[in-house]
């Protein structure tokens, strides 16, 4: 007997697969189109990582399934080989990106080959190639034409490791650098930005209708952070100390609890505001001015998590619009610059952060809302007696809570809800607020300091300034330009490069192309890339020095996938129609707010270029759990990292996929395993072994074809529906219903392994091959996933018997096995003839309603 070699058949069929083109389809004229799609792989130094691995065989499987389903499937990969990541590890190394990745990307290569995935090998894309770069550019284009692209200074993230900043998104919840781990600090600094938050709302709402892992879009829901509240102005409180000029510093805050409003007892301004110095008393504009500064060196994060609070008092007041009463304001760094105005009116009674501050500094507290909960409190002794000691448990409890209006003037003994509506009524009417939405989200900084990734495709013209925007050049930005900072504030014009001159070529840099950390991208430096000529008047320009975020060249690649060779469009219209949007998308929940929402927010902003027809990029996303070992997260530095490619050589690809998949729903995370591995093994060693029992002419018995009928189908249920795992279940039960019996027919043996091809396809490939000599010599050594999903009869899928619960007045009092045809009135009887129900039902006459579900109970009321 053949010993199962899965080294040798794995490597046969991987390459089979690829010199036939058994999984390219014919994009243009497929009738049937299914787009299956993994995250892009980021060909990285280490080469396939097993969580990767995992998300790639999620949706391979489920490609291998739809073909086999007759679908014209399209697996498409490229490399996303941008970005820091690559850059970094270049660094360390001592080479440039370029050269490394030559090298990383043919192992990357090599390896996802040699795992047998059904990839569309022909068609990669490659997002360093300038055919590739060349749309992304396009695209920042055409965001600027919309207003959509944008440079603004203001306060970013600054990694110091990295040297450049980072969106906010590439912030991990510790304020560390997404890809370093470095801590990031806080820089003013002028950036461009893509207005990400134009999008917001549409961002929301349409959520709720995608189907998507519901963890991920939760965490788009709390990234986007829609705050519902009012705008309120607290003019300034002029005295004779205030200087003229300053009388109408007024301070508008973002608020939440309008309802809180007469508790106000002072008002806050973040450090970076532009009042806090402004507003600031001669006696105290020194002090104020040494806070400023120290809290400009603090992160975000340490500022939001510091326990003990600190501020100043600038010695300003300003009058609280409803009660009249002067209220001090103050500059302390729990007040975050990024959010709302800025400011906010504080509230110590009903807010935690409040009240810490005021109780250190001894700001008085004033309550505005009695707690609804405290409303019901027991009013008589007994009561009290009778165990509710509870105020003050409730009272702090509800520290923020709605309840009811109290020292609050004509408000007093309104709820909360109807509070906050009658306020803002009056703020509007009275000019002194309105209504307000809030989001968390902030825009899309999408420039970087560094040298590898696709230029800004923009030109700073002085020519133009007088006709076109206005750059105004700061003189940090104008020094990276090259620039003399004598002409740093003239006004320059900001022009984008036209589209027949895309792409703006990244220059060969051998040396210096390191970030060096002054703010300046390294291109900065290569004065023939610098110096231009204007696209609108031929003059000379010069160009931005910064490139873009990776994040965008990972934004759209899937819409470049359909027509990956175009030279006149970033993709064809027709063929987007016909495979877009993708309708399998898996990768992990980690990119939830990082490249699922930039995808989401570029496909928008497509549409609304009239290129697309939807707004959603993915019409099925699924989150894939994490892999642990010993109950931690496989990591480089945790050292417990299981390398695919040394398990695939080692006991097969087939095994290890299927393996993968076997530990659990796609969702959950997994424990691998070396003893689970070889579990699947063993399977894949049985199912190979049963080639011996399988002979043209034997007649099957009534169980194996009942069984691989049933198999058939609770198969592809459970593929539809990505559960993977009980699918491979349900195989391994049916390998062992055919292993019962001593022989068994060439016709279900061929079935059997059409459908365990989806998870053993080398393996399945192999047996075929071998089948296709000995039995079914018809088919002249085809491939089987040129075969199609075996039909089930209907009539085998079917049980024969069901088991229906008889009870009593909603009481499970027995249970009954019948035929599966039994009639309704032959079951009745059968329930009152039970023994046990005759016991609660001894005079059928009793018996005043029947309730029966066909093929799950029958309920009788007496
Ligand atoms: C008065 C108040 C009373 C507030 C109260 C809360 C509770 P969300 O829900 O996250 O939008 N706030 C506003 N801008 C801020 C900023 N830049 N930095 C720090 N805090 C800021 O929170 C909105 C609430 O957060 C606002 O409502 C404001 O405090 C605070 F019992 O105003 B509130
Ligand atoms: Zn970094």
């Amino acid at each position: 007997m053949q010993k199962y070699n899965p080294q040798k058949i794995e490597k046969k069929w991987a390459k089979y697969w690829i010199d036939k083109k058994i999984f390219v389809p014919n994009l243009e004229k497929a009738k049937n189109p299914y787009y299956a799609l993994f995250m892009f792989p980021y060909p990285s130094a280490e080469g396939l990582h097993i969580g990767n691995f995992y998300a790639f065989t999620s949706v391979d499987v489920m490609a291998k399934y739809m073909k086999l389903k007759g679908f014209d499937v399209y697996e498409p990969v490229g490399w996303d080989a941008f970005g820091i990541h690559s850059e970094n590890y270049a660094l360390k190394i001592g080479e440039t990106p370029e050269k490394m990745l030559q090298r990383t990307i043919k192992n990357f290569r090599k390896q996802l080959q040699a795992a047998g995935l059904s990839c569309d090998w022909t068609r990669e894309v490659n997002t360093t190639d300038p055919e590739y770069y060349k749309w992304t550019q396009w695209i920042f284009t055409k965001l600027f034409e919309k207003g959509l692209a944008y440079q603004k200074e203001a306060i970013v993230n600054w990694c110091p490791d990295c040297k450049t900043v980072l969106a906010d998104e590439q912030i991990e919840a510790e304020g560390l650098c997404e890809r370093c781990k470095a801590t990031v600090e806080k820089r003013k600094m002028k950036q461009w930005f893509f207005k990400i938050t134009a999008y917001a709302d549409r961002l929301l709402g349409g959520l709720d209708t995608m189907d998507w892992s519901e963890i991920t879009k939760s965490a788009q829901r709390n990234w986007i952070g829609k705050s519902e509240g009012a705008r309120i102005v607290f003019k300034a409180k002029p005295s004779k100390f205030l200087r003229l000029s300053l009388q109408n510093n007024n301070i508008e805050v973002f608020t939440t609890r309008v309802d809180t409003l007469f508790g106000c007892t002072y008002v806050v301004l973040s450090p970076e505001h532009e009042l806090a110095l402004k507003i600031a008393t001669s006696e105290k504009r020194k002090e104020v001015e040494k806070y400023i500064k120290k809290a400009g060196r603090k992160s975000e994060m340490e500022r939001k998590e510091s326990k003990e609070k600190t501020g100043i008092f600038t010695g300003a007041y300003v009058v609280n619009p409803v009660s009249g009463g002067k209220v001090p304001v103050w500059v302390a760094d729990y007040v975050l610059a990024g959010y709302g105005t800025g400011a906010v009116m504080a509230v110590p009674a009903h807010d935690e952060r409040d009240w810490e501050f005021a109780k250190k500094y001894k700001l008085p507290i004033r309550k505005a809302i009695v707690p609804k909960k405290l409303l019901n409190l027991p009013r008589n002794l007994e009561d009290i007696a009778a165990g509710a000691k509870t105020e003050l448990r409730v009272e702090s409890e509800c520290f923020t809570c709605d309840g009811e209006l109290i020292n609050s003037g004509k408000y007093s003994g309104l709820t909360s809800e109807k509070a906050r509506e009658e306020i803002t009524k009056w703020l509007e009417k009275n000019k002194s607020g309105k209504k307000e939405i809030n989001y968390k989200l902030r825009d899309w900084c999408i420039s970087r300091q560094r040298y590898w990734g696709p230029p800004i495709p923009v030109v700073y013209c002085k020519h133009c300034a007088k006709n076109f925007p206005k750059a105004r050049l700061f003189p940090s930005s104008s020094e990276a330009l090259g620039i003399p900072q004598s002409q740093a504030l003239e006004n320059y014009a900001t022009i984008t490069v036209s589209e027949k001159d895309l792409p703006v070529r990244l220059p060969e840099m051998k040396s210096g192309w390191e970030p060096a950390g002054d703010g300046k991208g390294p291109l900065a430096k290569v004065e023939s890339f610098m110096r231009a000529t204007c696209p609108k008047c031929g003059g000379e320009a010069r160009r931005e020095a910064d490139v873009m975020d990776n994040f965008l060249d990972s934004a759209w690649y899937f819409f470049r996938y359909v027509s990956p060779r175009d030279k006149k469009a970033i993709f064809d219209k027709k063929m987007g129609k016909k495979w877009l949007p993708i309708d399998l998308y898996v990768g992990g929940n980690e990119h939830a707010v990082l490249h699922l929402m930039y995808t989401r927010f570029i496909t928008m902003a497509l549409h609304d270029l009239g290129l697309t027809d939807f707004d959603n990029p993915f019409k099925k996303f699924r989150a894939n759990g994490m892999i642990l070992k010993d109950g931690k997260k496989m990591s480089k530095s945790k050292g417990n990292v299981a390398n695919p490619e040394e398990y695939g050589e080692k006991l097969g690809y087939d095994a290890l996929k299927s393996y993968l998949l076997f530990l659990g729903p796609l969702s959950e995370d997994r424990s691998f395993s070396d003893e689970g591995i070889r579990g699947l093994r063993h399977w894949a060693e049985r199912v190979f072994n049963l080639n011996a029992r399988v002979f043209a002419n034997v007649k099957d018995s009534a169980a194996i074809v009942k069984k691989l009928h049933q198999t058939i189908k609770a198969v592809a249920d459970d593929m539809e529906n990505q559960k993977y795992n009980t699918a491979i279940a349900k195989l391994m039960e049916l390998t062992n219903t055919l292993y019962a019996a001593e022989k068994i027919s060439a016709k279900t043996f061929e079935k059997y392994v059409v459908i365990t091809s989806i998870f053993l396809p080398a393996l399945a490939e192999e047996l075929w091959s071998q089948m296709v000599h000995k039995h079914v010599r018809r088919r002249g050594g085809k491939s089987i996933f040129l075969e199609k999903w075996p039909t089930y009869d209907p009539k085998l899928v079917i049980e024969n018997e069901i088991t229906l619960i008889i009870q009593v007045n909603g009481k499970v009092r027995d249970q009954i096995t019948v035929a599966v045809d039994t009639k309704e009135n032959d079951i009745k009887k059968l329930a009152f003839a039970s023994e046990k129900i005759k016991k609660y039902v001894p005079n059928v006459d009793d018996i005043k309603k029947i309730i029966f579900v066909p093929g799950r109970l029958i309920n009788l009321v007496v």
